[in-house]
């Protein structure tokens, strides 16, 4: 059943609920930057509960008010590899029409890096009429429904994320996309050695800490690597576990990057979809034993060549 929590008192914001273990709207609100302390506050407490919040009919918002907005939960960094977008300070724009802007893939963002983006701030520019929905997942109650031998299994695990692009995984990629990986995403070539499990930094949770950008196990071969990254996978990405958006335009869509995956369904062909991120500085990951991530690769290709 869904929990219509009462508005408030204080900021008169009202979060409802949209599946039982991850997603609610937060409604009763136009986002601003000039939001008092405690509508802040009462967002954040919905985004630490619920791991992705939604916010409606936000279409006043431009870039500026976007990353205003943003800023009132950290710091705003720009993404590592790819350009900023024109008029902004940090934001990057995934355009349909542009190569590898389909983010169809499981994955928390920029976990190539150790100190990846706790939050996510994306806006619906451009929305299709039908199709382009985002799913999200839950990486604590994964975590938490596992049974204990796994929990203790992946307590003990360290996996190697990468920007470096797998061209076994993306088999039917566009020369466009493949292109764009080469050129801009992966002008910088990372790799980080992180812990499977984390704990977060302000709920205390356990958190699994997988997705694509996950190349091998630290210590594992390849193939023993792969099932197990199969079996955690598959309960990260169990549709009860998850929240699916259907994006109308000015939507406004938060997530705990600590806490979650996403994946952008690629089913609306031809048409144009246009979204735009900001995204919050976040904590270098912390294993439940209290080891932190480190960065062993850093190596840009210009530097390479010269
Ligand atoms: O296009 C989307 O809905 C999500 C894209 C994505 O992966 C992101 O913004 O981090
Ligand atoms: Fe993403």
């Amino acid at each position: 059943m869904s929990k219509t929590k009462l508005n408030n008192n204080v900021t008169g914001v009202k979060v409802i609920q949209r599946a039982a273990r991850i997603g609610a709207e937060v409604a009763n609100i136009k986002i601003s930057g000039d939001l008092s302390e405690e509508t802040i506050g009462a967002i954040n407490d919905a985004l630490l509960e619920h791991k992705v919040v939604f916010f409606r009919d936000q279409s006043h918002l431009d870039d500026a008010d976007h990353e205003r907005f943003a800023l009132r939960f950290g710091r705003l960094v720009a993404h590592p590899t790819m350009a900023v977008t024109k008029g902004t300070t940090s934001m990057i724009e995934l355009d349909s029409a542009r190569g590898g802007s389909r983010a169809d893939f499981w994955h928390t963002d920029v976990t190539f890096v150790d100190a990846y983006p706790k939050i996510a701030v994306l806006r619906g520019v451009v929305i299709p009429p039908f199709g382009g929905d985002t799913v999200w997942s839950n990486t604590a109650a994964a975590y938490l429904w596992l049974p204990k031998p796994l929990q203790r299994l992946a307590d003990e695990l360290w996996a190697v994320h990468s920007n470096a692009y797998d061209y076994t995984v993306m088999g039917n990629a566009s020369q466009a996309d493949r292109q764009h990986f080469d050129e801009i995403y992966t002008r910088t070539v990372y790799e980080t050695e992180h812990p499977v499990v984390r704990v977060h930094p302000e709920t205390g949770e356990r958190t699994l800490v997988l997705g694509d950008l996950v190349r091998r196990f630290v210590g594992i071969s390849k193939y023993d690597g792969q099932k197990l990254f199969d079996l955690f996978q598959s309960h990260i990405t169990a549709p009860e576990n998850t929240v699916r958006w259907n994006w109308k335009q000015g939507d406004v869509v938060m997530w705990d990057n600590r806490a979650t995956q996403h994946y952008a369904v690629n089913d609306y062909g031809d048409q144009h979809r246009v979204v735009r991120r900001a995204v919050i500085d976040g904590e270098v990951p912390v294993s439940v034993e209290g080891r932190h991530s480190v960065t062993r690769i850093k190596v840009t290709k210009q530097a390479q060549a010269s």
